[in-house]
């Protein structure tokens, strides 16, 4: 019998990086038991006290490998343009030869596993399998929990179905005197970090990183840049983005889902505690979701993860009780500190910190250290099952049909705290300009901004001015009365006395009552140069602490500020060389003549 091109392809990675054996992961659960008893025994895992923190671990990275790197994060596609200014762009061939080199007998004396995964659930028109091989037994527990790992996915594959290759390797060939290894628990390599996609194969490899961002291939690799690119040629959409689906007190259902930049509070969103009643916010997604247009002209949201992979830092009872109850078992935790009882701990779990732990380096910790005891971005990986405020529908085939997507970044200053769009052009105007200041306000009318459309800028596949068209021909895809609404929030407007002056947390549920009011007509809004902006009264406010004052800030549209504000929309534009949409430009001079018509 002639092999599968799976199998040949399998074959091929494991003759050029020549692993000691080849292992196809079934996804079964005695599996998985194994995988994390192996990485017990080579110390890659601590196992929790089981009595405090049941079926849980935790790893220390090395200090080198800690976040995802996007200096060496490429778009491969065979025209540049097509990568867009927005993404590291090598030659193809040329990546291709330094891959070659680098992939090189890196597997030797190790284990390939061979995972196949779905994003999705395996039955939804709108999944997308892959196959990653890693010679890192901590991606295949991580994957695991992380995506729907199963054979019946290599079956479909065997079938024909279209599925993303994608290679991973920590770069430590144990045949040689490695000396950049200094943990040998984690094995990296960390001056040669790559992730790379090639854009018309729809191929992933990355090398010399451990850590999930750059390694977890199915996240952010496969399931945004890699599945933008499938989205763009197959009339989709891959957004970084939560699922929430929120019962109104009239028991009216409604999809929400929401893009913020990375370290904006996602997580706490999704999982958002309601302090109005009658109110039921459902989790679907924490990270990622894949909308797709249905038979009833209707956007279609699915979460193609089956976990979360959250930061730790800053998740308490207060901020988000329900990660808290989530992460209670079945947890792999990175780089937090570890308790003396032989538990986690980390920087605003608790008001009062710790007499003693062992910090994420491994060394002993005290108050009085001048180091935080868990690194900033460490993480807790957790089964979406585990969430209390999951629905057993969540991943139910046909997904979700979507009411409304948010948009938001962390603006001190001119985003009110919510706006709706006037259209769906100009809600993806608003999604294309999402920004977060870098430098203090005070240096000018707006302070410098990072630029973050869409909150895809490191996950954008191609050139980020065709998304923006494809953004708007999905839209045209989609039936008139189906369509989503489009609002833009902004939890983070700051005081003349640089104070947050929204409260934020379960208080964001104001917002999305007035959204909910605004999708069934209960109110009108009022317009305004940016937007529909709520009228007097609409929001609900009892119990808030706000000032009269602080209200009239949080909703401030300042003519000259947003005058500058839009010269830099501009000038960020011009960036695109000729490819943002003539409908773009179109919404950026009809807001210049809404703020030139409005009063000073
Ligand atoms: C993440 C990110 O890890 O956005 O989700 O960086
Ligand atoms: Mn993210």
């Amino acid at each position: 019998m002639s092999r599968s091109p799976l199998q040949t392809w399998v074959d091929n990675i494991a003759q050029l990086t020549q692993p000691e054996r080849v292992v196809w992961v079934t996804g079964e659960a005695a599996e998985q038991r194994e995988i994390l008893a192996g990485l017990v025994r080579e110390k890659t895992l601590i196992a929790l006290n089981s009595e405090l923190r049941p079926n849980s671990f935790l790893a220390r990275t090395d200090p080198r490998d800690v976040a995802r790197v996007e200096e060496r994060t490429f778009i491969c596609s065979e025209k540049r343009e097509d990568a867009g200014p927005t993404n590291n762009w090598v030659e193809p061939e040329l990546m291709r030869a330094e891959l070659k080199t680098l992939f090189d007998g890196c597997m030797a004396g190790r284990t390939m596993y061979v995972i196949p995964f779905s994003m999705g659930p395996i039955d939804s028109p709108q999944a997308r399998f892959g196959i990653e091989v890693t010679d890192s037994p901590y991606v295949v527990a991580s994957m695991a929990v992380m995506t729907t790992v199963s054979t019946k996915v290599k079956e479909c594959i065997e079938a024909g179905a279209e599925w993303v290759p994608a290679v991973h390797s920590v770069g430590v060939p144990l045949n040689e005197d490695n000396a950049w290894t200094t943990n040998r628990a984690w094995p990296c390599n960390p001056e040669k970090i790559k992730v790379v996609h090639f854009s018309e194969t729809r191929e992933i490899w990355s090398f010399g990183s451990g850590y999930g961002g750059n390694s977890l291939l199915g996240k952010k690799a496969m399931a945004l840049r890699i599945g933008s690119i499938q989205g763009r040629d197959q009339g989709w959409l891959a957004e970084h983005m939560l699922i929430m689906r929120v019962t109104s007190p009239a028991g009216k259902k409604f999809t929400f889902t929401a893009a913020f930049p990375s370290a904006c509070g996602k997580t706490n969103f999704a999982m958002l505690m309601p302090n109005l009643e009658g109110y039921k916010v459902e989790t679907i997604g924490d990270d990622i979701a894949w909308l797709a247009p249905n038979a009833n002209g209707r956007l279609v949201a699915i979460n193609p993860e089956t976990g979360f992979f959250g930061v730790a830092p800053g998740t308490s009872v207060k901020t988000n009780k329900n990660a808290i109850d989530a992460i209670r078992s079945n947890t792999i935790f990175t780089n937090v500190a570890l308790t003396d009882d032989g538990d986690v701990w980390w920087e605003g779990l608790t008001d009062e910190k710790p007499d003693h732990l062992i910090d994420w380096r491994g060394n002993d910790w005290t108050p009085e250290s001048e180091t935080p005891a868990a690194h900033p971005n460490s993480r807790f990986c957790v089964p979406i099952s585990n969430c209390l405020t999951t629905p057993d529908d969540w991943n139910r085939t046909e997904g979700f049909e979507v009411d409304a997507i948010l948009f938001g970044g962390r603006r001190a200053t001119n985003v009110p705290l919510v706006t709706q769009a006037n259209s769906w052009a100009h809600g993806v105007f608003m999604g294309s300009t999402i920004s977060s200041e870098q430098t203090a306000a005070a240096e000018g009318p707006v302070g410098v901004l990072r630029r973050d459309p869409f909150a895809m800028l490191p996950f954008c596949g191609y050139n980020m001015a065709d998304y923006w068209s494809h953004w708007l021909e999905v839209g045209e895809s989609l039936s008139e009365a189906g369509r989503p609404q489009i609002f833009q929030v902004n939890w983070f407007r700051k005081d003349s006395n640089g104070k947050f002056i929204w409260p934020g947390f379960s208080d964001n549920l104001r917002v999305v009552d007035w959204i909910i009011k605004r999708l069934e007509g209960e109110v009108s809004g009022r317009e305004s140069a940016v937007g529909i902006v709520p009228a007097d009264g609409e929001l609900n406010l009892t119990d808030v602490q706000l000032s009269e004052d602080g209200l009239k800030e949080l909703f401030d549209i300042n003519k000259t500020s947003w005058l500058a504000e839009a010269e830099m929309i501009g000038d960020y534009y011009e960036t695109f060389d000729g490819h943002v949409p003539g409908a773009l430009d179109s919404e950026l001079k009809a807001l210049q003549s809404r703020l030139q018509g409005a009063a000073a």
